[in-house]
């Protein structure tokens, strides 16, 4: 295992010819905007490269794709190299199972404090907003000059793991290479009514029947949405139709942690936790087997919807009660 420095990081790209780019499940911008630049600047140097993953792209990302697509790990041959971005641990990488019988290595970059350095090689900094942003620095040391589409996949990493400029992580850094990406001609008020103001009926139907049940609690420190399958049945909508209701928990004048449940199709229960800096709930996240972030993080419970507001409210009280101390 070893740490490398972002200089270093280029060399590793560089010694080998067959990459595979994985990231997370349940794929976001970041995750999504970081596998398609590196895929697609790695071909252009003359590279095999595939960007992988065994989850469902979500529709509002589709118009990064044109050049590079998300594959199936079984497109993939004889890889050298696995290239894991935007992912903190190796039980949450999509597809790796599939491609680590290559006896390929792992570089694995990343963003995320908890990261737990599984890869061969490991850049990780936990002090970039995205990992978009670490991307970014890599591209810059191998003076690659970037197309449009390549610069507008990183600019929605950032867009997205900064909630659009709004969280604790939008730094004067991650500002400064937001203007250097929207310098490649692409339109940042297009790609910012793409990704966040461009609504399906239903998922807008979905958000007014769960803002009419949102619940603050707690004194007014919590608010708590929910999404039931009831609620999506009424509303004629899809699981990812409820992407990106977890920002209107935390609009609310006092309230430190914003909760959204939601029922899955299948079994179990996703959580999605929001805070302001100060409140880490992450924590509270990895006590259920999640992760993520301090002041953005998720988990899935096993059991029925009521049952795991009540054990997760309760230790995000918890969590206040302790820090009001
Ligand atoms: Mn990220």
């Amino acid at each position: 295992v070893t740490a490398l420095e972002i200089r270093d990081v280029a060399g590793v790209l560089q010694d080998h010819s067959r990459l595979v780019i994985l990231s997370h499940p349940d794929p976001d911008g970041d995750s999504i905007g970081s596998q398609l630049a590196l895929c697609s600047v790695l071909r252009r140097l003359g590279k095999q490269a595939w960007a992988v993953s065994e989850d469902k792209m979500p529709a509002i990302y589709r118009f990064l794709e044109g050049p590079v697509c998300v594959e199936s790990p079984m497109e993939v041959s004889d890889p050298d190299l696995l290239v894991v971005v935007d992912a903190s641990n190796r039980q949450r990488v999509s597809g790796l199972p599939a491609l680590e019988a290559s006896g390929a290595e792992i570089l694995n970059i990343d963003h995320h404090r908890s990261n737990t350095r599984f890869g061969r090689w490991n850049y990780v900094d936990s002090e970039a907003s995205a990992c978009a942003e670490q991307v970014y620095g890599i591209l810059r040391h191998m003076d690659v000059d970037l197309t449009e589409n390549e610069a507008a996949c990183l600019y929605v990493g950032l867009l997205t793991d900064t909630g659009a400029f709004r969280f604790p992580n939008t730094t004067s850094g991650c500002l400064r290479i937001a203007s250097e990406l929207v310098n490649h001609g692409f339109s940042a008020a297009e790609v910012s009514r793409r990704v966040f103001w461009e609504k399906t009926p239903e998922s807008t139907r979905l958000l007014g029947l769960a803002l009419s049940a949102l619940e603050v609690r707690h004194d007014g420190q919590i608010a708590v949405m929910h999404v039931s399958r009831d609620m999506s049945r009424e509303a004629g909508a899809s699981a990812s139709d409820s992407d990106g209701f977890a920002s209107y928990t935390k609009v609310i004048t006092g309230v430190k942690v914003g909760l959204l449940f939601r029922e899955q199709n299948g079994e179990g229960v996703r959580v999605s936790l929001r805070s302001d800096s100060g409140v880490d709930v992450e924590r509270v996240a990895r006590l259920f087997g999640g992760g993520g972030h301090p002041t953005s993080a998720g988990c899935v419970l096993a059991g029925a919807l009521d049952d795991v507001k009540r054990q997760v409210v309760g230790e995000v009280e918890r969590l206040l009660d302790e820090q009001a101390k």
